[in-house]
C-alpha cells in the first residue's frame, strides 16, 4: 500500500474517528447491554475483553477493512511458510516453527528445519534433566544450585521474563539468576550470590559477540578461574546458546555443552530456542514444552479464527486505532499479578524494537505513527503512583490489564482484593465521574458551598479512558506462552498494516557499533576531538577524572 493515509479503509477510519470521538463509553454500555458479550472473546484460554474501548458497531468492521486492505492473510501466510519477510537482513521469521508441535514439516530454502529443532530440544531435554536431577556435577563433584543466565535484550528479557513468571514451577533447590547489563555492578553482585562450586553459567548470545554479554562472560570466567584455578573445570560450569558454534569454542566452552539455533530466529523472538535454556533447567523440560505448546495453540488460534474473532488481529487493530487516530503515544500494560512485573519491559523490547521504525517496506518515510510508547508496573502498586495521570491527565493512554482468576497463592483474600482493584480500575476509568456526581457526593459528606465550589472540579474524572482486560484460569507455563505469543503475533499485525519490517533492528545495531568507537578513544591517554563537540567533551571528562591505560579491572 504506497499511501496508507490515502487509503480507503484509512480514509473510512478518519470519518468514523470524527463521528465517535467525542461519544462517552458509558453511553455505549447505556445503549447496548450485550456489550460484554459483544465485545469479548476466547483463544483456548485466554479472554479478551475489550468492550471498554472507544469504539462502536460500526468501528471494527471498518478497522477489520484496513487489515484487509493490508493482505493480512497473504502475509500471515508468508510469515509461517518461511518467507523471508525480514527483507532487510534476507531472513525467514520463524519463531513459530520452534513451537510448532505437529509433525508439519516448515520449509526454509527447501529444507524443514523441524528435525534440527527436535534434535536441540531433545538435547535441552538432556541437559536440563542431568542438572536438575544432580547427575551433572560441578568440578569437585557437587550438584548445580544455581544457574547464571548471561545475556542481554533479547537473550536475556524473554527467559527472564518466564522464569520470574512462573516462580511457583521451579525446582525448590535451584536458584536461576540473570546478568544483562554491562554495569559492573550487575554481575558483581550476583557472583556475591553464587558458589563456584554449585554454579552453572548459561552465556546466552546470538551472535556471541555482544560486548556487554562477552565482558560480563569473561568476568565470570575469571571470577571462576580466580577460585578454581583449573581451566578443565569450565567444562563443567560454563555452556553457551548462540548461533556462533565458534566463537564459543574459543571462550573454552565445550562442543557437546553449546546449543544452537539459527538466522531465522530473532532475538526479540528467541526464548523458544535454547535460549530458554535456562527455563529447562530451572522450570524443566516439561514445563518449557508446555510453554511451547501454549504459544503454538496462539498460533493456531491466529492462523484459524475469523478476524472478527482473533485476539492478536483485535488487539493490534485497536491499538491503530488508538495510535494514528486518537494520537495516544503511549500505552500501558499493567499486570496484575507480581509473578508477572517484568512483563511490561520484555513487552517494551518487543513492541517498541519491532515496530519503532519510520521506513516502510518500499524505503519510504512514514507519515503516520507506527506504535506508541510501551510502559507499564504491576497492579496494584501502580495505582498508588502513575494511575493519577491515566485518570486525570491530558493524555490519552489505553491500558492492558491482565489478570489470572486463581492464584498459586491462596493466602486468604489476596486474589479476591487483586481482582477487584483490577476491575475497580477499568471501570472507573471507562465511566468516569460527572461534576454532577462529585456535587452530590460532597454535599453528602457535609462540604459546605465554599469549599464545594472551590474542590469539586479537582474531583471530576472525565473517563472515557480505553483499556482492554486480558484474563486467564491461572498463570501456567501453557497460558504464559499463549499470552506471549499473543503479543508477538499482536505486533506482528501492526507491522503489516504500517507496512514496516517489524524484524530488523538497526537502530540497536547502531549503538553497538559506536559504543565500539567511543570506547576504543577512552582506551588512549589525551584529550579526543573526532566527535561532536558534547561526546568530545564527555569523554574528555570522564579521562580527567579517571585513565588507566591498562584494562580496568573490577574483579581484583
Ligand atoms: C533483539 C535484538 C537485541 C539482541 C541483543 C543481544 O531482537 O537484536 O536485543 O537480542 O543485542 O544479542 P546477542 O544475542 O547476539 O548477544
Amino acid at each position: 500500500m504506497k499511501n496508507l493515509t490515502q487509503s480507503p479503509a484509512w480514509l473510512a477510519l478518519q470519518a468514523h474517528y470524527d463521528d465517535i470521538k467525542d461519544i462517552h463509553m458509558k453511553e455505549l454500555f447505556a445503549e447496548d447491554e450485550q456489550r460484554f458479550d459483544k465485545f469479548s472473546i476466547h483463544a483456548n484460554e485466554v479472554m479478551l475483553d475489550y468492550s471498554k474501548n472507544r469504539i462502536n458497531q460500526q468501528t471494527m468492521p471498518l478497522l477489520f477493512d484496513l487489515a484487509r486492505q493490508s493482505n493480512l492473510s497473504k502475509w500471515r501466510d508468508e510469515l509461517f511458510s518461511g518467507v523471508a519477510i525480514n527483507a532487510t537482513e534476507g531472513r525467514s521469521v520463524l519463531h513459530s516453527a520452534l513451537r510448532n508441535r505437529s509433525n508439519q514439516p516448515v520449509m526454509v530454502d527447501g529444507q524443514d528445519v523441524m528435525p534440527k529443532v527436535r534434535v536441540v530440544l531433545d538435547q535441552m531435554r538432556q541437559f536440563s534433566e542431568l542438572v536438575r536431577s544432580g547427575k551433572w556435577r560441578g568440578y569437585n563433584g557437587h550438584r548445580i544450585k544455581s544457574i547464571v543466565n548471561i545475556g542481554i535484550g533479547g537473550s536475556d528479557l524473554g527467559p527472564h521474563v518466564v522464569c520470574d513468571a512462573l516462580k511457583p514451577f521451579a525446582q525448590h533447590d535451584l536458584d536461576a539468576y540473570f546478568v544483562s547489563n554491562v554495569d559492573a555492578s550487575d554481575i558483581l553482585e550476583t557472583l556475591k550470590k553464587v558458589d563456584p562450586e554449585t554454579t552453572l553459567f548459561i552465556i546466552a548470545s546470538k551472535t556471541f559477540t555482544t560486548q556487554e554479554t562477552m565482558l560480563n562472560a569473561f568476568s565470570a570466567r575469571k571470577w571462576f578461574l580466580d577460585q578454581v584455578g583449573d581451566e578443565k573445570a569450565i567444562a563443567k560450569h560454563f555452556v553457551a546458546v548462540t548461533t556462533n558454534i565458534e566463537l564459543a569454542t574459543e571462550f573454552g566452552i565445550n562442543k557437546a555443552n553449546t546449543f544452537a539455533f539459527w538466522d531465522w530466529v530473532g532475538g526479540r523472538y528467541s526464548l523458544w530456542s535454547a535460549i530458554g535454556l535456562s527455563i529447562a533447567v530451572y522450570l524443566g523440560m516439561d514445563h518449557f514444552e508446555e510453554l511451547l505448546e501454549g504459544a503454538e495453540e496462539m498460533d493456531q488460534h491466529f492462523r484459524e479464527a475469523p478476524l472478527e474473532e482473533n485476539i492478536p488481529v483485535v488487539m493490534a487493530l485497536l491499538g491503530v486505532w488508538y495510535d494514528d487516530f486518537f494520537a495516544a503515544k503511549t500505552h500501558a500494560i499493567i499486570p496484575y499479578s507480581q509473578y508477572l512485573a517484568r512483563l511490561p519491559a520484555f513487552l517494551q523490547q518487543l513492541d517498541m524494537e519491532s515496530n519503532g521504525k519510520t521506513i516502510d517496506r518500499n524505503g519510504q518515510r512514514v507519515d503516520y505513527s507506527t506504535g506508541p510508547v510501551i510502559w507499564g508496573q504491576a497492579g496494584t502498586n501502580g495505582q498508588h503512583a502513575f494511575f493519577q495521570l491515566i485518570h486525570q491527565g491530558t493524555q490519552l493512554i489505553p491500558a492492558d490489564f491482565l489478570i489470572s482468576a486463581l492464584s498459586h497463592q491462596p493466602l486468604s483474600t489476596h486474589q479476591r482484593v487483586l481482582f477487584s482493584n483490577c476491575l475497580a480500575q477499568t471501570k472507573a476509568l471507562m465511566l468516569g465521574k460527572t461534576h454532577a456526581e462529585v456535587l452530590d457526593e460532597m454535599k453528602q459528606q457535609g462540604f459546605d458551598d465554599e469549599s464545594i465550589e472551590k474542590i469539586s472540579p479537582h474531583k471530576v474524572f472525565e473517563g472515557n479512558k480505553p483499556t482492554n482486560t486480558i484474563i486467564f484460569e491461572q498463570l501456567t507455563p501453557k497460558s504464559l506462552g499463549s499470552i506471549l505469543a499473543m503479543y508477538e503475533q499482536k505486533v506482528f499485525v501492526q507491522g503489516v498494516i504500517w507496512n514496516i519490517n517489524s524484524y530488523d533492528q538497526w537502530g540497536v545495531e547502531y549503538g553497538k557499533v559506536l559504543a565500539g568507537k567511543i570506547l576504543e578513544d577512552l582506551n588512549v591517554p589525551g584529550d579526543v576531538d573526532g566527535h561532536d563537540s558534547s561526546t568530545n567533551g564527555l569523554i574528555n571528562y570522564r579521562k580527567k577524572i579517571y585513565f588507566n591505560d591498562s584494562n580496568e579491572s573490577t574483579l581484583d
